[in-house]
C-alpha cells in the first residue's frame, strides 16, 4: 500500500504530497515533499493523471477512476485496468525493451503506477497536429509492434507461460467490452453515445449503416478480436498513446491489454496516421508545406507496416521456439524454403486482418463516441466534415476489399485517391 489508506480513495493534486510523501520510490528521484508541486494532466478519456516534479526530478503518478472520466459516474468502470496496465507494461519492457515507460511502483489496492516522466517527449497526435517530423518514428514503431507480437505468440513464448498469462489477461473484460461495443457495434448503427458532425455527414453516415456487406464485414472482425488470443496486444495503440521527441518514440497506456488478433494494434496505428493525413486540409489551405506533411505521413504509415514486416521476418527465423510451426517440422528436415512460404503467408493474413481493424478505428473515431482530437479542432464544420469523409470511405473500402488489396503501397495509393475526391 503506498499510504496510509487500505481503501481506494481517488487522489486530487491537493492530497496527492500528504498521501504519498513518505514513498521512498518517489522521494528517490523527485526530492523531499515539501518541493513537490502536482499538477492534473489527465487528457485521455479514462484516468487521472499527476506529474509530480521537485528539486531532483520528476515522475508521472497515474490513477484509475472508477468510471470512465469522459462520461462520469453513470458509466462505472474496475479499477482492476491498473492491473492490467502494470503487467503489460512488464511484459513489453521484457518483449521491446526501452520503449514503454520504467515502473517505480504499482499499487493495486489504489489502482495507481508510479512512473517514469518521459521527457522532453510529447504526445505523437499534437505533434502531427503542429506538422512535427519524426525520424525514425515508422522503425520505432514497426519494431515495436513485432517485438511485443511476435514474443508473446506461439511462435515465441513457453506454451504453459503463454497459457497462464491469455487467462490472466482474460480477465480484463470491461476493457474488451469498450471496444467490442465503441469500435465494433456502435459506429455502425444509431447508438445512444454516437456523434457525428451533422448535419454535413448525414447522409456518407445512413450510407454506410445501410451497408449490408460492410456490417457483416465488421462483425467477422469482431469475431476475430474476441476469438484469436494470437498475441498480448496493446490494445489502444493509437497516436495518444505513443510520446515522441525528436528521434525517440515510447509508448504508453496498455490498459486495455490483452490476447487478441495481431493486426489490431497494427490497423489501430494506422488509422491514426491515415486520420492526421486527412486532417491536414482542415489546418489551412493546399501548399507545399502541408503536401509535403501529408506525403510524410504516408511514409510513416507505409513504413510502420515495412518495418513490421522486416522484424517479424527477423524473429521468425532467428527467434521461433514456440509451438507454431516449430523447426522441427521445417528447417531441422532442410526445408527452410517451406518455412520462408509459411511466413510469407502469415505475415499476408495478418496484413489482411491489418486494414480490416484499421478501416474500423478510422471508422469509430468520426462515428462512435471517442473522438480525435486532429478532426474535433477543425472548427470549420463543412470543412471538418469533407475530411471524416474521406476517411471514412477508405475506411469502409478498406474493410470490405482487405484480401484483395495487394500490399501497403496500394494502401497509400488508395488514400491520395480519396483525397481528391469529395463525398459530402
Ligand atoms: C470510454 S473510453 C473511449 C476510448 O478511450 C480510450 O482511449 C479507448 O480508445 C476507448 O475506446
Ligand atoms: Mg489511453
Amino acid at each position: 500500500m503506498s499510504d496510509a489508506q487500505s481503501e481506494y480513495s481517488a487522489l486530487s493534486p491537493e492530497t496527492l504530497v500528504s498521501r504519498l510523501g513518505n514513498l521512498e520510490q518517489i522521494r528517490n528521484r523527485v526530492g523531499a515533499p515539501e518541493s513537490w508541486k502536482v499538477s492534473e494532466v489527465g487528457d485521455g478519456n479514462l484516468n487521472l493523471v499527476f506529474i509530480v516534479k521537485g528539486e531532483t526530478g520528476t515522475v508521472v503518478v497515474k490513477q484509475a477512476l472508477p468510471y470512465v472520466r469522459l462520461v462520469g459516474d453513470s458509466w462505472p468502470l474496475p479499477l482492476k485496468r491498473a492491473f492490467f496496465e502494470y503487467h503489460a507494461l512488464t511484459r513489453q519492457a521484457q518483449h521491446a525493451p526501452g520503449t514503454v515507460p520504467e515502473i517505480y511502483l504499482f499499487d493495486e489496492t489504489q489502482a495507481l503506477i508510479i512512473m517514469e516522466f518521459i521527457e522532453p517527449h510529447i504526445i505523437l497526435r499534437l505533434s502531427m497536429m503542429g506538422q512535427n517530423y519524426h525520424e525514425n518514428l515508422a522503425q520505432n514503431l514497426g519494431e515495436f509492434c513485432a517485438r511485443t507480437l511476435f514474443r508473446s505468440s506461439d511462435l515465441s513464448l513457453e506454451t504453459a507461460v503463454r497459457k497462464a498469462d491469455v487467462a490472466l489477461f482474460a480477465d480484463n473484460v470491461e476493457l474488451c467490452d469498450i471496444t467490442e461495443n465503441l469500435i465494433f457495434t456502435d459506429p455502425y448503427f444509431d447508438a445512444e453515445m454516437n456523434r457525428h458532425t451533422a448535419p454535413y455527414l448525414d447522409t456518407v453516415v445512413a450510407s454506410l449503416r445501410n451497408d449490408f456487406a460492410l456490417k457483416a464485414e465488421v462483425q467477422h472482425l469482431k469475431w476475430k478480436f474476441c476469438s484469436s488470443a494470437e498475441a498480448l496486444l496493446h490494445g489502444d495503440l493509437h497516436s495518444g498513446s505513443v510520446m515522441v521527441s525528436g528521434g525517440s518514440a515510447r509508448v504508453i497506456d496498455p490498459e486495455f491489454a490483452f490476447y487478441g488478433p495481431m493486426g489490431f494494434d497494427i490497423g489501430l496505428l494506422l488509422a491514426n496516421f491515415l486520420t492526421a493525413y486527412y486532417s491536414q486540409l482542415g489546418y489551412g489551405s493546399e501548399n507545399e508545406q502541408r503536401k509535403e506533411y501529408q506525403d510524410w505521413i504516408l511514409d510513416v504509415t507505409r513504413d510502420v507496416w515495412r518495418h513490421f514486416e522486416i522484424e517479424f521476418s527477423n524473429l521468425w527465423r532467428a527467434e521461433r521456439k514456440g509451438i507454431a510451426y516449430p523447426s522441427s517440422v521445417f528447417e531441422d528436415q532442410g526445408h527452410k524454403l517451406a518455412s520462408e512460404l509459411a511466413l510469407t503467408k502469415r505475415l499476408s493474413m495478418i496484413f489482411e486482418d491489418t486494414l480490416g481493424f484499421c478501416g474500423t478505428e478510422l471508422h469509430r473515431r468520426i462515428l462512435g463516441l471517442a473522438h480525435n482530437a486532429e478532426f474535433e479542432e477543425i472548427s470549420d464544420e463543412p470543412l471538418r466534415a469533407r475530411c471524416e469523409a474521406r476517411a471514412l470511405e477508405l475506411g469502409r473500402q478498406l474493410i470490405l476489399n482487405r484480401s484483395n488489396i495487394s500490399g501497403i503501397a496500394s494502401v497509400l495509393d488508395l488514400a491520395r485517391e480519396i483525397s481528391k475526391e469529395d463525398f459530402v
